[in-house]
């Protein structure tokens, strides 16, 4: 019988199929999703976090640890959807500018998506202009940025100012969230909300505009 530490094994190990057959397994016998995303893929993840920072890991190797986690993911995806009625609004998210961190991004975007909003994901990469354009054209009620390094940090807060510069703050809430934001920072920069982790973002947005 799989448990949640295989699954973690094989994200740090980057085997892709063995992720997948230890989550069909785990998902055939009822376990629940969200535990199998928190203490299976997030754990593994972690720990790759970790060795990554020791030198113990490099850059090609995490990026298979990536790529298998995002595997897994899809797989869990449609277990899911469905748990709420598409009613509450539209989500726009993107990682800011210079930074192409993904994973927790896309895992608040399926969490917020299954919560029951529309998502559109913008991707990495995202700059201050073209978080505004995506605004002007998507008239989203929500956007979420995310950022994993401190030196991308103060995108998040560019970006906001040129939302306002753009006349558009009052028409769209902001969250923002990832490894090196705070409470506290997203009070400094203006921004509505923040969440720690996928599960507590789509309770925000559920709250901000639900
Ligand atoms: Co990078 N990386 N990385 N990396 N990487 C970190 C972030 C780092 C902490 C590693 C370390 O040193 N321990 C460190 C940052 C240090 C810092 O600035 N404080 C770091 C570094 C330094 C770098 C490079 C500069 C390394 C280099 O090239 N020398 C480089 C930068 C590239 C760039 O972006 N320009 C780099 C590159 C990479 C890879 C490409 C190899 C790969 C990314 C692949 C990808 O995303 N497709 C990678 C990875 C995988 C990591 C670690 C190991 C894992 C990140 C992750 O996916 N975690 C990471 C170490 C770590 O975090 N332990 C590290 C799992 C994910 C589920 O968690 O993203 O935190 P997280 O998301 C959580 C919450 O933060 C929150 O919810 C999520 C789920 O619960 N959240 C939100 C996230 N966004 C949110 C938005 C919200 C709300 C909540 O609202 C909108």
């Amino acid at each position: 019988m799989a448990i949640f530490q295989d699954v973690a094994n094989a994200v740090i190990g980057g085997d892709i199929e063995r992720v997948k057959g230890l989550i069909k397994d785990l998902l055939d016998s009822g376990k629940d999703p969200l535990e199998i995303i928190d203490q299976g893929l997030i754990a593994g993840m972690d720990e790759v976090g970790v060795r990554f920072k020791a030198g113990e890991m490099f850059v090609p190797e995490v990026l298979m640890c990536a790529k298998t986690m995002a595997e897994g993911m899809s797989l869990i995806r449609p277990h899911l959807e469905g748990k709420d009625v598409k009613t509450h609004g539209t989500l726009l998210i993107g990682t800011v500018k210079s930074d192409l961190h993904d994973i927790g991004k896309n895992l608040v975007a399926m969490m917020v998506e299954s919560a029951g909003f529309a998502v559109i994901n913008l991707g990495t990469d995202v700059s201050p202009e073209a978080f505004v354009k995506a605004i002007q054209e998507h008239k989203p009620d929500i956007l979420g940025m995310s950022a994993l390094l401190t030196t991308t940090l103060p995108f998040m807060k560019e970006t906001i100012e040129a939302i306002k510069e753009a006349g558009l703050r009052e028409t769209v809430k902001i969250i923002v969230g990832g490894a090196p934001v705070t409470e506290e920072y997203a009070r400094q920069i203006g921004a509505d909300g923040y969440a720690p982790d996928a599960g507590s973002a789509a309770e925000l947005c559920k709250k901000l505009v639900g």
